[in-house]
C-alpha cells in the first residue's frame, strides 16, 4: 500500500479498490490522471499513464525522496520499481528485469530512459571515474539509437523502430561496470517507404537539418528532404522533433561513446548513400537495362570507397552458378529496381547492427574477475515496439503484435500463472481467477509446422514462383478452423484477445525471404574502406561457396524472441504497464473506451484480483528463520521445536503478525509489505543489539 498519498487522488494502489470491477478500476484509473497521478500500482506492478506534457517529477528531489526507500513508503512512481529492482539485485545478488509494455506511444521509451537515469543517479556514490564513464555511455546510447532506430509514425512521434532489451551490469558494491544491448528486427522496410503521414528514420533528416555544410558537400547532399524519393513518400518531413539539434546531440554522443572519426564519417557516407540510391532509376534499351542518371554512381563509388564500374556491374547483374559454370545474368528493370532497394534496406540495417555491437564493444564488462570482485550482477531493461494496428498492417505489424503476445504470455505466466499454482502447490486456500491465456495466439504464430511462420517459410522454400495469395490460401487450408484466425479473401486476420487486426499479405513472402543478391555483399566487402568493410565479412565468399540458405526474417525472429523470453524468464521481474490515453496526444484527455480496452488486454483486472487474493511476500521456513531468529528468544540461536515451520510459526505468534500470514508446506507467505517492513526493523534493532554486546564482550566490559 503506498502511503502519503491523499485519498482525494484516488486509490495509488488498485488492490486497495472497494470492489474490483473495471468499473471501479477506469474511475480510479481517470481521476488520477486528472489529478496529475500519472502512476498507480497494483502491488509491484506500476501502472503508467501518458501524461503528454511534461511533469515536474523526475528531478534530484524525487530521485532523493525514493532512493533506498521501500516501494509502500512513497507515492507510486517509475522511481520505487527501479529502486526495488535495484535493490533486489544488490542485496540478494539476483539478477532482475523491469518489462515494460503497452501499446505505441503509450510511454514506454520515456519510461525506460527515467528508470535508466534514476539508476545512474543513485549509483558510485564514490564518484570513481571509471564507474562515471560507464554510466555516461550508457545513456548516450539511447540517443544514438533513437536517432538510427525511431522515426515518426501516426501514432507516435518518436517510435521505436525495434525492440530493444539492455542489460546493465553491477559490481559487487552495487556500481554499474557496463553493459549490453540487444536489439530486435528493425522495421527496414521504412528505409524506402514510409505510410502517409509518417517519416523515415530520424537519422535521414537530422543529417540533412543539422549537418555542416561542408560535411553536406563532400556527401553530396543538399539540404531539403524532398530532393530524395526514399524519405518523402511519407509526405511528413517535418515533425516536431528538432532535427537539426539532434545531429549535434548525437554527433556528440557518438564521440562520448567513442566511436573513431573515421567510423562517424562512414556513418554519414551510407546514410547519404542510401538517400541517393533512392533517386538511381532504371531504365532500358533494347534488351539491355541501364541506370539513367549514371552521374550518381559516381557518387556513391567516392561514397562506398570502391570503383565505379563495380556499382555498375552489382546493380544491373548477378552471378549465379550453373552446375560449375558461373555467369552473369543480366537484371530486368523490375529486378533492378528491387535489388537497389533490397540493398538500401540491408545497408541501413546492417549499419544499425553494427551502431548497437559497437556501442557493446565499448560498454562490454572487461576485466571483472567474480573470484576477486563477488557477483556481478544484472539489470535488465526491456523498451519494444507497442501493439500495432494501422490502417494498412503488414508483415511488420504481425512479428510486432506476435512479440506483444509473447511478452503478455510471459507476463501471464510469471504473475498470473506460476502465483496461482504455487498456492495450490503449497495447499494454501485460494479462489480460482479466470483468465484469458493467450499462448493459443501465440501458438497459432510460432508453433512448428502448423503455426503461420511455418506456414510461411514453408512457402518461401518453394522454388517456383510463389505468391503471397498462395502463402494465404495454404494458410487457409490449415488454420480455417482456428478460432482467432478469420480466412477472408486478401487480409490476414488474428483475433488478439481484444482486438482483430486485419494483415495485408502483400509482401510476406518477399520480407520473409529477405533477398540481397550476393554481388552486393561482394561489393561492400572489397570496399576500401576498413569500417565499411567489417559491416559486410560475408561478402568474402565467392559464388561457389555460399551454399546455406540463409535463415528466413520470421524464423529469425522467432527464435529472438524464444531466447529474449527465456533470458527474461529467469531474472526476478519488475513489470511497468503503460496506458496511452488518447489518440491526439492530449495532456487533458481520458478516452474511457480506448483505456478500458488497454486495460483489458493487458490483464490488469485479473492482476489485481490475484494481488488482492495473494501474499506480498514468501520465503521458505529455513531462510526464513536464518533471517528473522534472532526477533525472538524461542528460535535465537537455535530452537528446539518440531520443525521449522514450527518455529516461524511460533516467531510470528510473538510479534504479533500471525494474523496476516498463512503457512503453506514448505513456505511462509505474508500477506502485506508492512509486516515484512515491521520484521525488518526488529531485526535491525536486534543486530544492532547483538554488535553492541558483542563490542562489550570483546573490551572486556562485561
Ligand atoms: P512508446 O515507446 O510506448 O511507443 P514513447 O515513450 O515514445 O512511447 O512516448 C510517446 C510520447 O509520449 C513521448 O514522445 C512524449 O511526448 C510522451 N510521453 C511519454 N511518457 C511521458 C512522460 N512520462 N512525461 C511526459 N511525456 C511523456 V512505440 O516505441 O511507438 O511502441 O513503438
Ligand atoms: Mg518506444
Amino acid at each position: 500500500m503506498a502511503e502519503h498519498e491523499s485519498l482525494e487522488y484516488g486509490k495509488a494502489d488498485f488492490v486497495l479498490l472497494d470492489n474490483v470491477s473495471m468499473e471501479e478500476f477506469m474511475a480510479n484509473l481517470k481521476l488520477r490522471f486528472e489529478k496529475g497521478r500519472i502512476y498507480s500500482y497494483i502491488g509491484e506492478v506500476v501502472v503508467s499513464v501518458n501524461p503528454y506534457r511534461a511533469m515536474n517529477i523526475y528531478g534530484r528531489d524525487t530521485i532523493e525522496q525514493y532512493k533506498g526507500r521501500e516501494l509502500y513508503e512513497r507515492p507510486p512512481h517509475l522511481f520505487a520499481i527501479a529502486d526495488a529492482a535495484y535493490k533486489a539485485m544488490k542485496r540478494r545478488s539476483k539478477d532482475t528485469c523491469i518489462v515494460i509494455s503497452g501499446e505505441s506511444g503509450a510511454g514506454k521509451t520515456e519510461a525506460s530512459k527515467y528508470i535508466m537515469q534514476y539508476i545512474a543517479a543513485i549509483t558510485n556514490p564514490n564518484q570513481r571515474a571509471e564507474v562515471e564513464r560507464v554510466k555516461n555511455m550508457l545513456l548516450k546510447s539511447n540517443c544514438v539509437l533513437e536517432a538510427f532506430g525511431n522515426a515518426k509514425t501516426n501514432r507516435n512521434d518518436n517510435s521505436s523502430r525495434f525492440g530493444k532489451y539492455m542489460d546493465i551490469n553491477f559490481d559487487f558494491k552495487g556500481d554499474p561496470i557496463g553493459g549490453h544491448i540487444n536489439n530486435y528486427l528493425l522495421e527496414k522496410s521504412r528505409v524506402i517507404f514510409q505510410q502517409e503521414g509518417e517519416r523515415s528514420f530520424h537519422s535521414f533528416y537530422q543529417l540533412l537539418r543539422g549537418a555542416p555544410d561542408s560535411l553536406l558537400r563532400s556527401l553530396h547532399i543538399q539540404k531539403d528532404p524532398k530532393g530524395y524519393n526514399y524519405i518523402k513518400v511519407g509526405g511528413q518531413i517535418k515533425s516536431c522533433i528538432n532535427d537539426s539539434a539532434d545531429f549535434k546531440a548525437v554527433a556528440d554522443a557518438m564521440k562520448v561513446i567513442g566511436f573513431t572519426g573515421d567510423e562517424i564519417q562512414t556513418v554519414y557516407k551510407i546514410v547519404a548513400t542510401i538517400l541517393h540510391l533512392g533517386n538511381l532509376t532504371f531504365g532500358v534499351d533494347g534488351d539491355v537495362t541501364l541506370i539513367e542518371n549514371s552521374k550518381l554512381v559516381s557518387v556513391i563509388k567516392d561514397l562506398l570507397s570502391t570503383k565505379e564500374e563495380n556499382v555498375q556491374k552489382a546493380l544491373l547483374y548477378r552471378t549465379v552458378a550453373t552446375g560449375r559454370d558461373i555467369i552473369e545474368k543480366q537484371h530486368t528493370e523490375q529486378e533492378a529496381s528491387y535489388g537497389r532497394d533490397a540493398l538500401a534496406k540491408a545497408m541501413y540495417e546492417r549499419l544499425f547492427c553494427w551502431i548497437v555491437g559497437r556501442i557493446n564493444d565499448i560498454i562490454e564488462v572487461k576485466n571483472y574477475n567474480a573470484n576477486v570482485h563477488g557477483k556481478n550482477t544484472v539489470i535488465g531493461v526491456l523498451d519494444i515496439y507497442g501493439f500495432e494496428i494501422f490502417q494498412n498492417n503488414s508483415f511488420e505489424q504481425f512479428c510486432i503484435n506476435y512479440c506483444n503476445e509473447k511478452l503478455q504470455q510471459l507476463f501471464i505466466q510469471l504473475v498470473l500463472k506460476q502465483e496461482q499454482e504455487e498456492y495450490q502447490r503449497e495447499g494454501i486456500p485460494w479462489k480460482h481467477i479466470d483468465y484469458f491465456n493467450n499462448q493459443i495466439i501465440v501458438d497459432l504464430v510460432e508453433q512448428q509446422h502448423k503455426g503461420i511462420f511455418s506456414v510461411l517459410d514453408e512457402a518461401c522454400m518453394n522454388v517456383g514462383k510463389v505468391t503471397d495469395e498462395v502463402f494465404l490460401q495454404g494458410l487457409n487450408g490449415k488454420l480455417a478452423k482456428h478460432a482467432h484466425y478469420t480466412s477472408r479473401k486478401c487480409p490476414l486476420c488474428i483475433n488478439h484477445p481484444s482486438f482483430t487486426c486485419r494483415y495485408s499479405v502483400v509482401g510476406f513472402i518477399d520480407k520473409n525471404k529477405d533477398t540481397l543478391f550476393q554481388d552486393f555483399k561482394r561489393l561492400l566487402y572489397n570496399s576500401s574502406n576498413p569500417v565499411l568493410k567489417g559491416m559486410w565479412p560475408e561478402g568474402k565468399l565467392s559464388i561457389t561457396e555460399v551454399t546455406k540458405r540463409p535463415l528466413t526474417a520470421a524464423t529469425l525472429f522467432k527464435n529472438s524472441m524464444i531466447s529474449l523470453v527465456e533470458n527474461l524468464a529467469c531474472k526476478e521481474p519488475y513489470y511497468v504497464r503503460c496506458i496511452k490515453p488518447n489518440d491526439v496526444k492530449s495532456p487533458l484527455l481520458f478516452e474511457q473506451e480506448r483505456c478500458r480496452h488497454q486495460v483489458e488486454y493487458l490483464g490488469l483486472l485479473e492482476n489485481v484480483r490475484v494481488r488482492r487474493a495473494g501474499f506480498a511476500y514468501r520465503q521458505t521456513y529455513p531462510r526464513f528463520l536464518q533471517r528473522y531468529k534472532m526477533i525472538s528468544e524461542f528460535t535465537w540461536p537455535n530452537h528446539d521445536l518440531a520443525s521449522d515451520k514450527a518455529a516461524v510459526k511460533s516467531l510470528l505468534q510473538v510479534c504479533g503478525f500471525d494474523h496476516d500470514v498463512a503457512y503453506g508446506k514448505t513456505k511462509v507467505f505474508i500477506r502485506t509489505p508492512r509486516t515484512l517492513f515491521c520484521l525488518e526493523e526488529q531485526r535491525a534493532e536486534m543486530v544492532q543489539r547483538i554488535v553492541l554486546f558483542l563490542q562489550k564482550v570483546w573490551r572486556g566490559t562485561i
